[in-house]
């Protein structure tokens, strides 16, 4: 076939645009299919009032070019959404991306011919592309998830959900707004939305833990001084489990003093952001120092938060870190506006949505707008919407009903030539992810290279390195507390979803480590054809 690209790639987010342009640079044809009207993911979708990322902007962009970390700058310590899509737009143009990607192309299925060694992928709405390899940088919090609660189409009002977010601005001015949710991004939005709502009602199902931000414009001459060191800064963060630059406690938040462990927590309050749980090395490995941490928070959320009933409903019974950290501004403290109110809808869930607004139990709360921030089907989501079909026609929806199984978060035995950026099974949503993203397209892109380079057809992972890798993952995950709490991360949102831990939790280093040894052991694990 002649319209045959080198690689098809699916998602035009963060991962896309790279993995284009480190194609084009190694000599491979490629071409993007993007379900969106236009570049950046995640900053394409969410763009919800509030939103902005929760690693410093600093850290939070592209390394891989030196002159546009150089040349870019950033408004703010934490990036507000806008500005991060404007750095994808940004990067699309600087790198002429653009005429690469093909935009409003949602990926229906993707099958791969054996006879011929090339995947065709069908676009919902009918058109199809050819590629000898395809790579699905769909995503890891890309897969709305909506609660299964009946009646919708009922209500007359406004509905939104964060991660479907209008390009138009929503006007919340005399308006009733109620927010179900209160994950990462109810938390940014509710103190934005109290701002101009007349009425605001939180419905929330479990509490989370959140640490300030402390966003403030950025200050030129830390910006000056990191862009002077990036090169070590970047080297250094590489070496820390999250891919995070920042100081790290390694030892038991248990070997030292109460008064001396409080004024280390406190110190990193006022820090503000994640490496709040930085504080000592076994926060997330021994109860006890995680106990401590859930005291301190605790402590602080009653400070906060007024009224004592309200206070202690926002204070979470599970571990910290069990579900991903959120960082917030004023989130605790808009509750103690006259406007807010705050529902607990664990002991009775939402049963209905009905023409005025929703139902819980026998009580009905009206609202003239319904955001639901409800999350994601995250990590298999955006994957398991598409019909990906493999060798013999075996499909990757069948295959990972139970869950999901890959090598390295990068490629599944009986899948030749599909790679997936931050599978399952890679550190991503644990990390910051644009390193991790980076790192990714890095080995998916020379591996193409070196499979085409080297004349031949096919690489696909074996089915023991997968296995072994998947137990290993399995071990990690089994290492840390997280798994005591139900989240995201092991598919506890989503009904009926296969419960198993799915990001790896060894951390970036150790990740990289691996792959390293992978490429210089021939790529080990897999079989080129
Ligand atoms: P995405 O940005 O999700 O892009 C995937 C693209 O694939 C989307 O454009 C989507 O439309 C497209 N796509 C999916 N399925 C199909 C299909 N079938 N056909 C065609 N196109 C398809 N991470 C951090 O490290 N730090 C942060 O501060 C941070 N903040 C976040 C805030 C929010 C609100 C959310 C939701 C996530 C955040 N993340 C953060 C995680 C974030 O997803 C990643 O950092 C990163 O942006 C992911 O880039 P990506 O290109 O891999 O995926
Ligand atoms: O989604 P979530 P999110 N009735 O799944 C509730 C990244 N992110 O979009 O916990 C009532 O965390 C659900 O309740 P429960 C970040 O990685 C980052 O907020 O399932 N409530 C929960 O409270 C983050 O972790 C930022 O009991 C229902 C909420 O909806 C990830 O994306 C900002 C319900 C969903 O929270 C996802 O965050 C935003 C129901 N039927 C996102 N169903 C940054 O700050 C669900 N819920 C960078």
């Amino acid at each position: 076939m002649n319209d045959t690209y080198d690689v098809a790639i699916v998602g035009a987010g963060f991962s896309g645009l790279y993995l284009l342009h480190r194609c084009r640079k190694l000599g491979l044809t490629a071409r993007i299919w993007e379900a969106g009207t236009g570049v950046g993911g995640t900053w394409y979708w969410n763009r919800y009032p509030g939103a902005h990322c929760d690693i410093e902007s600093m850290q939070y962009s592209y390394q891989f070019d030196d002159d546009l970390q150089q040349q870019w700058n950033w408004s703010e310590r934490y990036s507000p959404q806008p500005e991060l899509l404007r750095y994808a737009g940004h990067v699309a143009e600087r790198f002429k991306l653009l005429d690469g990607i093909e935009f409003e192309r949602r990926v229906a299925s993707a099958s791969f011919d054996e006879a011929q060694a090339i995947w065709t992928l069908k676009a919902a709405t009918g058109q199809t592309l050819h590629a000898r390899f395809c790579v699905m940088a769909t995503g890891c919090l890309s897969a709305p998830n909506w609660p299964a609660v009946k009646g919708y189409e009922h209500f007359e009002g406004e509905q939104y959900h964060t991660a479907l977010w209008p390009k138009e601005p929503v006007n919340f001015h005399g308006k009733h707004v109620a927010v179900v949710g209160t994950g990462s991004s109810a938390i940014q939005s509710i103190p934005v939305i109290a701002g101009s709502a007349r009425q605001l009602t939180v419905f929330q199902r479990t509490p989370n833990y959140s640490v300030p931000a402390h966003n403030r414009p950025m200050d030129p001459q830390h910006a000056a001084q990191v862009k002077a060191n990036y090169r070590a800064m970047r080297a250094s963060a590489r070496q820390n489990l999250s891919g995070i630059y920042g100081t790290y406690n390694t030892g038991s938040a248990m070997d030292v003093s109460d008064e001396e462990r409080r004024k280390e927590y406190e110190r990193r309050w006022q820090n503000g952001g994640l490496t709040f749980l930085g504080s000592y090395g076994d926060l997330m490995l021994n109860q006890s120092a995680n106990d401590s941490v859930v005291a301190f928070v605790h402590e602080k959320i009653k400070a906060i938060v007024n009224n004592p009933e309200t206070a202690a409903l926002l204070c979470p019974d599970n571990i910290i870190g069990g579900k991903r950290l959120c960082v917030d501004t004023n989130y605790y403290a808009t509750y103690n506006r006259d406007n807010v109110t705050l529902v607990d809808v664990r002991s009775q869930p939402i049963t209905e949505i009905n023409k005025t607004g929703l139902r819980v139990a026998e009580t009905q709360y009206d609202a003239d707008i319904i955001i639901f921030a409800t999350g994601f089907d995250a990590m298999t989501g955006a994957l398991m919407r598409i019909d990906i079909q493999g060798r013999g026609k075996r499909s990757l929806q069948e295959i990972w009903k139970p869950g999901p199984g890959s090598y390295l978060g990068l490629a599944m035995a009986g899948f030749p030539n599909l790679f997936t950026v931050t599978g399952p099974g890679s550190p991503s949503v644990l990390t910051n992810m644009l390193p991790t993203i980076e790192q990714h397209v890095e080995f998916i892109a020379d591996c193409i290279k070196h499979v085409t380079a080297s004349g031949h057809s096919t690489i696909e992972a074996e089915q023991n390195a997968q296995q072994h890798w998947w137990d290993h993952v399995q071990e990690a995950g089994q290492r840390t507390l997280k798994q005591t709490t139900d989240s995201w991360y092991m598919g506890a949102n989503v009904d009926g979803k296969a419960r198993v831990f799915m990001p790896y939790s060894g951390g970036f280093p150790a990740y990289c480590q691996k792959c390293e040894e992978v490429v210089a052991n021939g790529y080990e694990g897999f079989s080129i054809q």
